[in-house]
C-alpha cells in the first residue's frame, strides 16, 4: 500500500490541513501519515483561536520514522507556521528520498496574507518550493512568492509568464489553483518546466468559495499523484471534487461557512479515481 507523508497542523475546528487531508487522502486508498505541525482549537479565520505547536515534536518522529526505516511513496506539505517549520519541512524532503514532492504554500487568499504571516515568511516559503516536483499555491500565494502586486485580474498569457517563473525557483511544476479564464468557470493552470508543455482544466464555479478548499484540492492532487496517475488527470480530479464538495455544501440549508461538506463528496472521488 502506498504512503504519503503530508506535514501542517491540526485545526480541530475548520475542515482545513490535517482534518481534511487525513480523510481525503485515506479514501483515495494511500496511507496517510500526519506530521502535525501544531494543534489549533479553529483555523486562523476564527477569534480567540487556541495554539499549541508542536514544532519540537517533528525532528524527534522524523528520526523515528527513519530508524524504522520506513518508506513512503510521496510527501506533501502544507500550511506551515514558522521559519523553523520550513527549514523542518526542507529536511523533511533531505531525509526521505519519495517519488512524488507537492508544496502548497498555504499564507494568503484574496490577495491578503493570513493572519500571522509576513513578506518575509513568503520569501522563505521559496527555499521549500525549490525542492518540490509540484507546487500548488493560488494567485495571492503566486504573486508573493514572486514578489510582485497581487493580480486580481488576469488574462492567459499573464498566467503562463508567472508559472514559468514559479518554476525559476527550482520546481519542476507550477500549478496556480483558482484560475477562471471565463466567466462562471473556474479551475486550475499548470506549468511543466521538463517538458514545457502548459495545461488548464475549467470547471462550473459555484457561487461561493470556501476556506480550506485549497487544502482538499492539493491533497487529492497528491493522492492521485502518488497513485500513479498523470499530472493532468490529478488537475481535473481535484477541481472536480473541490467543485463537489462545494455544490453539496450549498445544498445543505444549514451548512456551516467555515469550511466545506467535503466528506459527503468522498464517494464521488472514489469513484472517479478508478476512471483512469
Ligand atoms: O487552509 C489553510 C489553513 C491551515 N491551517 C490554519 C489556517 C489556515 C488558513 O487560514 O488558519 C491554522
Amino acid at each position: 500500500m502506498n504512503r504519503l507523508i503530508t506535514m501542517q497542523d491540526i485545526s480541530c475546528i475548520g475542515k482545513c490541513s490535517l482534518t481534511t487531508a487525513l480523510p481525503v487522502i485515506s479514501a483515495m486508498g494511500i496511507e496517510a501519515v500526519p506530521l502535525p505541525t501544531a494543534v489549533l482549537s479553529a483555523h486562523t479565520m476564527f477569534h480567540d483561536v487556541t495554539f499549541c505547536d508542536l514544532t519540537d515534536q517533528i525532528e524527534p518522529i522524523m528520526k523515528h520514522w527513519k530508524k524504522e526505516e520506513l518508506c513512503f511513496a510521496g510527501i506533501y506539505t502544507g500550511y506551515l507556521g514558522s521559519f523553523k517549520q520550513l527549514q523542518l519541512a526542507e529536511k523533511l524532503f533531505d531525509t526521505f528520498d519519495v517519488s512524488v514532492r507537492v508544496v502548497d504554500p498555504c499564507m494568503a487568499d484574496h490577495g491578503k496574507l493570513y493572519t500571522g504571516f509576513t513578506m518575509e515568511f513568503a520569501h522563505a516559503m521559496r527555499n521549500l518550493c525549490a525542492k518540490a516536483d509540484y507546487i500548488c499555491p493560488n494567485m495571492s500565494e503566486a504573486c508573493l512568492l514572486l514578489d510582485i502586486p497581487y493580480c486580481s485580474t488576469y488574462d492567459e498569457e499573464t498566467v503562463r509568464q508567472i508559472l514559468r517563473k514559479l518554476t525559476d525557483i527550482g520546481c519542476s511544476s507550477a500549478l496556480i489553483t483558482g484560475i477562471s479564464l471565463q466567466e462562471g468557470k473556474t479551475g486550475a493552470y499548470a506549468y511543466d518546466s521538463k517538458t514545457k508543455e502548459y495545461s488548464c482544466y475549467q470547471t462550473d464555479m459555484e457561487p461561493q468559495s470556501f476556506h480550506g478548499t485549497g487544502d482538499i484540492w492539493a491533497s487529492v492532487f497528491t493522492g492521485c499523484l502518488v497513485l500513479g496517475k498523470s499530472s493532468d488527470f490529478a488537475m481535473k480530479t481535484a477541481c472536480e471534487f473541490v467543485r463537489e464538495a462545494i455544490h453539496l455544501t450549498l445544498a445543505e440549508e444549514n451548512h456551516n461557512n467555515y469550511g466545506t461538506n467535503f466528506e459527503q463528496a468522498l464517494p464521488y472521488l472514489i469513484r472517479n479515481i478508478h476512471t483512469q
